[in-house]
C-alpha cells in the first residue's frame, strides 16, 4: 500500500516509517525538515510545509497515496512559546491535508490527537466524550483537527480516524512536549547520570511506550470501518507519578540521580491534563490493548537507549 506520512521527522514519525517500511508498504515521508542522517530506511523524503495549501495539494497529487498518516504538529510546550505559529501549523495544516486528501481521492487519513484536548474540571478516569476545555493552543488545534476530520468523514466520506495519545516514551528524543520529563529521565540518566525534572514528583498523566502507540495507529487504520462507532478514540497504557518513573529509572540505572524543580508553566499544563484515560471504547470497537506497563517499557527501552547513546552508563 502506498502511504504518505506528514511530520515524518518527529518522535512518532521516525518510528512509524520503520514499521510501515518493514510491513512492506511503499512509504513516502514528508517534513519541513531534512531527513535525519541516521534515517535507517531508504525511502523518498519530501520537503513539505503543511501551512502551504498548494504545496500540500501538489505533493498529495504527485504521490497519490492510499493512506495519509498526518502527524505534522507543534507540541504543547513549544506551542505556548508561539501560539500563532502553532495555530498555522496544527490547524491550517490539518485543514490543508484533509482538503488535499479529499481533492485527490485519498482513501484514509490517520490523525494523532492527544490528551491535551482535555482540561479541567476532569474526573479521575477521563472518557472519550466529555466537555473539552484545553489550556494550550496545541490542545485547541488538536480538537479542531478531530472535528474537522470527522466533518470530512460525514460530508465527503473521507475515512478519517484518530487516536488521543498519552505522553509517549521511546528511544527517539521528543521535541517540545510537556510530557518530555518522562523520556528525559531515561535519556539523561544514561547520558549524564542525572536529570532535574521540570515537574512535581506527584505529577501524574497517562503515558505510553512507543511500540504500543505505533500499534494503535496501525490497528486503528486496519480496523473494519463498520466496527467503529466514532472517528476519535482515547488510548491508554499506564499512569505513574513522576516520582514512580524516577524510582524505576534509578532502579534500572544504578547511580542515576533524578531531582525535581517544577516549572510553573509546564506544571500547570500537566495539572490540566487527565490523570488516567478510559479507553474502553477503543478496546471494544477495534480490540485495542496495550502491552507495556512501566516495568515492561523500562526493560525494552534501556537496551535500545544504551545502543544509541555513546558512552551511556550500564
Ligand atoms: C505533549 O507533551 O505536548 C505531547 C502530548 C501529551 O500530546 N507529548
Amino acid at each position: 500500500m502506498k502511504i504518505l506520512v506528514t511530520g515524518a521527522g518527529g518522535q512518532v514519525g521516525l518510528d512509524l516509517l520503520r514499521i510501515l517500511h518493514a510491513r512492506g508498504d511503499e512509504v513516502h515521508a514528508s517534513d519541513v525538515a531534512l531527513p535525519p542522517e541516521a534515517l535507517q530506511q531508504d525511502l523518498p523524503w519530501h520537503r513539505l510545509d503543511v501551512t502551504g495549501a498548494a504545496e500540500v495539494d501538489a505533493l498529495v497529487a504527485a504521490v497519490a497515496p492510499e493512506v495519509v498518516f498526518h502527524l505534522a504538529a507543534i507540541l504543547s510546550a513549544r506551542g505556548e512559546a508561539d501560539p500563532q505559529r502553532t495555530y498555522a501549523i496544527n490547524q491550517n495544516g490539518t485543514l490543508n491535508v484533509l482538503e488535499a486528501c479529499r481533492r485527490n481521492s485519498v482513501r484514509q487519513v490517520i490523525f494523532t490527537s492527544t490528551i491535551a484536548v482535555f482540561g479541567p474540571p476532569l474526573p479521575d478516569l477521563v472518557p472519550d466524550d466529555i466537555a473539552l476545555h484545553p489550556t494550550t493552543m496545541y490542545g485547541v488545534t488538536k480538537i479542531a483537527g478531530e472535528l474537522l476530520g470527522d466533518y470530512y468523514f460525514r460530508r465527503y466520506g473521507l475515512d478519517f480516524r484518530a487516536v488521543r495519545f498519552p505522553g509517549l516514551i521511546s528511544a527517539v528524543l521528543p521535541g517540545g512536549g510537556t510530557s518530555d520529563y518522562a523520556p528525559l529521565m531515561y535519556f539523561e540518566a544514561l547520558r549524564v547520570g542525572h536529570y532535574e525534572a521540570f515537574c512535581r514528583p506527584d505529577a501524574t498523566i497517562p503515558l505510553m511506550y512507543m511500540p504500543d502507540a505505533l500499534r494503535a495507529l496501525v490497528e486503528l487504520s486496519e480496523a473494519p470501518r463498520e466496527r467503529l462507532t466514532r472517528s476519535v478514540y482515547n488510548v491508554a497504557a499506564f499512569s505513574p507519578t513522576a516520582r514512580e518513573i524516577a524510582d524505576e529509572v534509578a532502579r534500572a540505572v544504578p547511580g542515576a540521580d533524578i531531582t525535581f524543580k517544577p516549572d510553573p508553566a509546564r506544571q500547570a499544563i500537566l495539572d490540566s491534563w487527565p490523570k488516567a484515560l478510559d479507553d474502553s471504547l477503543a478496546r471494544r470497537d477495534w480490540g485495542w490493548i496495550p502491552r507495556h506497563d512501566l516495568q515492561a517499557m523500562t526493560a525494552d527501552l534501556l537496551p535500545k537507549l544504551r545502543e544509541l547513546l555513546p558512552g551511556a552508563s550500564t
